[in-house]
């Protein structure tokens, strides 16, 4: 196989510095290495432009850095189509998790009918009515549903979009009142901390993967690094206690390898400033490395 490395260093969907830094951590936890070892023939396309230092020009939308977060997401889709039309598999290493708009609509004009695991301590889901924040990192699923503000449904056409159906959250345990009324309307599964708790990773990850293979020609992982606990993955911008252990964490990874459904994935919210000792980083290129297939024997 072939793996085609993208770079988005943005951090005007989180509003905080730091996260920019994300991709070069992760290449700097030996993710090149790691993946060569797996056999896999590595090519690194490099990091997409984000204008640096840029005011937030309003008052277009009480959404923060509109603008620049739609161009730069623009910018992603098509180059992730091109590495998939190429043979190579997209994996994306963000910057904050409004990139993964430009991800999956990518990935979606390849793979008409695509399923996502979206792995994450929220669910992402809240629109320009619902957000307190006004942080589109916390509007990114919502976008990919075909809800939001006109200018990011319009990234990749606004016909690109998910089948509510095909999307799994595993890991949510900070939800917003509007969010959950979206999921509900919306009819998305959520798998929370409560479920993993209750019934084990292994059957979590079994009805998400029969959620996003049902009637799908492939699945995308979306993983936000908040997903995991704190203790295993301190470097992110919005920590929520009692989340996925790095076992846990793990053993979701080599169940979706397994799957042999995938067809790109992305890593998002590394913040190296927030990091210790780079645990964070180093903690994405052990699952990203689980998730293309590295196992102990
Ligand atoms: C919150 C936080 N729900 C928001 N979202 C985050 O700003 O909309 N997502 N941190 O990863
Ligand atoms: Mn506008
Ligand atoms: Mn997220
Ligand atoms: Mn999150």
């Amino acid at each position: 196989g072939s793996i085609s490395i993208i770079g988005v260093p943005l951090h005007y969907g989180a509003d905080r510095s730091g996260v920019d830094m994300g991709p070069n951590a992760i290449r700097g936890a030996n993710l090149g290495g790691r993946l060569e070892a797996l056999g896999l023939s590595v090519h690194d396309a490099g990091d997409i432009h984000v204008n640096r230092s840029l005011g937030d020009f309003g008052p277009v939308s009480k959404l923060k850095y509109l603008h620049e977060i739609a161009r730069v997401n623009a910018d992603l889709a098509g180059r992730v189509t091109r590495e998939l039309e190429q043979g190579r598999m997209p994996l994306v290493l963000g910057g904050d998790h409004s990139i993964a708009i430009g991800t999956v609509k990518g990935v979606l004009q390849y793979v008409k009918r695509l399923g996502v695991i979206w792995f994450d301590a929220h669910t992402d889901v809240n629109t320009e009515e619902t957000t307190v924040s006004g942080n589109i990192h916390g509007m990114s699923l919502a976008v990919l549903l075909g809800w939001g503000h006109p200018d990011l449904v319009a990234v990749a056409g606004a016909a690109t979009k998910l089948n509510p159906r095909n999307v799994a959250v595993v890991g949510a345990r900070s939800v917003d009142p509007g969010e959950r009324v979206f999921l509900k309307q919306q009819g998305v599964r959520v798998f929370t901390m409560h479920d993993i708790d209750r019934c084990g990773m292994k059957q979590v990850m079994e009805e998400a993967l029969e959620a996003v293979t049902d009637g799908t020609d492939g699945v995308h992982l979306s993983l936000d690094l908040d997903g995991m606990d704190p203790n295993d993955a301190p470097g992110v911008g919005t920590p929520v206690p009692g989340g996925m252990s790095y076992r846990e964490s793990h053993l979701a990874m080599e169940l979706l390898h397994d799957s042999g459904a995938l067809v790109s994935a992305e890593f998002v919210e590394v913040n190296p400033m927030l990091d210790v000792n780079n645990k964070t980083a180093a903690a994405a290129v052990d699952l990203i490395a689980s998730v293309l297939g590295e196992r102990i024997l």
